[in-house]
């Protein structure tokens, strides 16, 4: 079989790195697209590096997604590039819809145009769900973002189910949960604390500072997740897929799971601060993975505890060097 080509948006990020590492594993040409940045940003990928064919482009810029798309015909497009992080779009909401809702449509259009057999994934988000309409959360239940980025999320999502409704594109939207790893950015929530947690441990820190702690999220691994991005894009038939784990914890609880892993007593170290608070929250996420396993054969393999403790051991080495 001659080899597939797929483009990854956002390689540089979390989910980015691992889905290069699993497509070079089966063997496909894989095509990261970078924008441009005045210091190299390649922390995540400079293992696979030599590997991968590095392009510049950007999502805010329609002639560079054409131009990558007519240079490299891919088979597959992975469409991982996006602001992501929740409370920066309270604080940039115009710009996190021009990449992370508009962005999709340039993709989508230079798909359209140039290869339109190409097989397209959307990066969805069970932000999406936001004040929820339904427990658990299924690929039925009703949207109902509660951030800039929500919204620009359910764009995205209903851009891609529009241009395979009009276009017959094979285009697929996965709406994953939370997803976590060493890699995760060091902002969000669970990064946050095993960061904190290892530097509490080895002396380097004494007070942690955090925001709502009643809020619950369905937390899996990103090793794992980008697994099902990939299973989309092999079926018979585009369609939508809610990936999770059907598992729902508190943030009090992963401070108690990561603080405990080393022996503290999280109530010992961290303070509430109300800047961490957000504009409008979005209390409570648990996903139904049930189609996903029946169509994709899709399980999760790391428990939340697993995942937290992989976190806390990475941030313990990586200090420690
Ligand atoms: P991430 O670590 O924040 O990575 C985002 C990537 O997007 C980075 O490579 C970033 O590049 C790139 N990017 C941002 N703006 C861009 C632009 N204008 N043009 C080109 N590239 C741009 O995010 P992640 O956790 O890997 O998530 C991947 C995708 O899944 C995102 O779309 C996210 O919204 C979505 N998602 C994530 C989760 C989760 O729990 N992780 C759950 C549901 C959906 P730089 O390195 O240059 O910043
Ligand atoms: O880790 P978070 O910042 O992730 P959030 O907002 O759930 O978004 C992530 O998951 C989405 C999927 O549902 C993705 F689409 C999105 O791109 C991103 O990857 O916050 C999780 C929870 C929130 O309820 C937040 O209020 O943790 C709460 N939290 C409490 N204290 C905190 C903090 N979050 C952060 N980042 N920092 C805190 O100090």
């Amino acid at each position: 079989m001659s080899q597939k080509t797929a483009l990854i948006t956002g390689i540089t990020g979390q989910d980015g790195s691992y889905l290069a590492e699993l497509l070079l594993s089966m063997n496909y040409r894989v095509v990261g697209m970078v924008r441009r940045t005045s210091t190299i940003n390649f922390d995540r990928i400079k293992h696979i590096q030599e590997q991968v064919d590095i392009v510049q482009g950007d999502l805010l810029d329609q002639s560079s997604m054409m131009d990558i798309v007519r240079e490299y015909q891919p088979d597959e497009v992975y469409n991982l590039a996006a602001q992501s992080f929740v409370p920066t779009s309270f604080s940039q909401p115009v710009l996190t819809g021009e990449f992370t809702a508009l962005g999709v449509t340039r993709i989508l259009e230079a798909i359209r145009h140039v290869k339109p057999n190409t097989r397209f994934y959307q990066a969805s988000s069970s932000e999406m769900f936001g004040k929820v309409q339904e427990v658990p959360q299924r690929e039925s239940t009703p949207l109902y973002p509660r951030s800039p980025y929500g919204v620009a999320k359910v764009y995205g999502h209903w851009i891609t189910v529009n241009y395979r409704e009009s276009y017959d594109l094979f285009a697929c939207s996965g709406i994953l949960f939370n997803h976590e790893s060493p890699r995760r950015g060091l902002e969000f929530v669970t990064h946050k604390v095993t960061h904190a947690v290892a530097k509490i441990k080895l002396g380097l820190q004494k007070e942690l500072r955090m925001g709502n702690l009643d809020a619950r999220r369905d937390w899996g691994f990103a090793g794992d997740y980008v697994r099902a991005m990939w299973l989309m894009l092999q079926q018979d038939h585009p369609d939508d897929y809610v990936i999770a784990t059907g598992e729902t914890h508190a943030v009090s609880e992963l401070l108690d799971v990561a603080f405990s892993y080393v022996g503290l007593n999280y109530q010992d170290h961290v303070i509430i601060d109300p800047k961490f608070y957000r504009p409008a929250e979005v209390d409570l996420l648990i996903g139904d993975p049930a189609k996903a396993k029946k169509a994709l054969g899709w399980e999760p393999q790391v428990s939340f505890k697993v995942l937290v403790h992989m976190m806390v051991d990475a941030d313990l080495a990586e200090l420690k060097k």
